[in-house]
């Protein structure tokens, strides 16, 4: 069942991260089998300690669900949605259309066609309803562009950032070092 899937691949708490605070991005995902990859999404959030919250919201499955969670997410103060979905990817789109807020879309490799069915169906939106779309299985820079946004009004989220670009530049510098030596 669902509530197991989760908790052998993560423990419950680092799920929600700090669960008496009002989550600020909702990643959700059409099911529990898409865990492995969006969960990078969520390491991402909590090491630039942002409030995120993880669902199983199936566009084809859980209509309701998606319909209610999705006209819900801006009252309750999420600001940024993360949906990820393979195969026949409506649920991102389906959110985009429901909410104001920006959704950004994580095709995952199902178990065919290698993840282009996900890619395709997530980044052809029609004109007027965006989805940010990220790489096939790419939760990770999912979460780094929700951090970006979240930035927009956050300075010191902003500096994290900018630090994290700076690591990043540094750890290939020494990579390089260590070659030419
Ligand atoms: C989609 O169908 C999900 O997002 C998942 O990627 C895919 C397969 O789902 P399961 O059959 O593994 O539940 O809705």
């Amino acid at each position: 069942d669902v509530e197991k899937r989760l908790d052998s691949l993560l423990n419950r708490e680092s799920f929600d991260s700090q669960s008496a605070v009002t989550p600020h991005v909702g990643i959700i995902m059409g099911s529990d089998s898409d865990l492995p990859v969006m969960k990078d999404a969520a390491k991402i959030l909590a090491m630039f300690d942002v409030p995120y919250e993880v669902r199983i919201v199936s566009a084809h499955r859980t209509p309701e669900n998606m319909f209610s969670y999705a006209s819900a997410a801006r009252d309750r103060g999420i600001q940024v949605i993360i949906a990820g979905a393979g195969g026949a990817a409506h649920l991102p789109g389906m959110v985009a259309s429901l909410t104001p807020l920006p959704v950004i879309g994580v095709p995952v490799r199902a178990s065919t066609l290698d993840g282009i069915d996900s890619l395709l169906s997530i980044v052809q939106m029609p004109r007027g309803v965006p989805v940010a779309t990220v790489a096939i299985n790419n939760a990770t820079n999912a979460g780094l562009l929700a951090v970006r946004m979240l930035g927009v009004g956050d300075a010191d989220l902003v500096s994290r950032m900018s630090q994290y670009q700076d690591d990043m530049r540094n750890e290939v510098l020494v990579k390089t070092e260590k070659l030419e030596k």
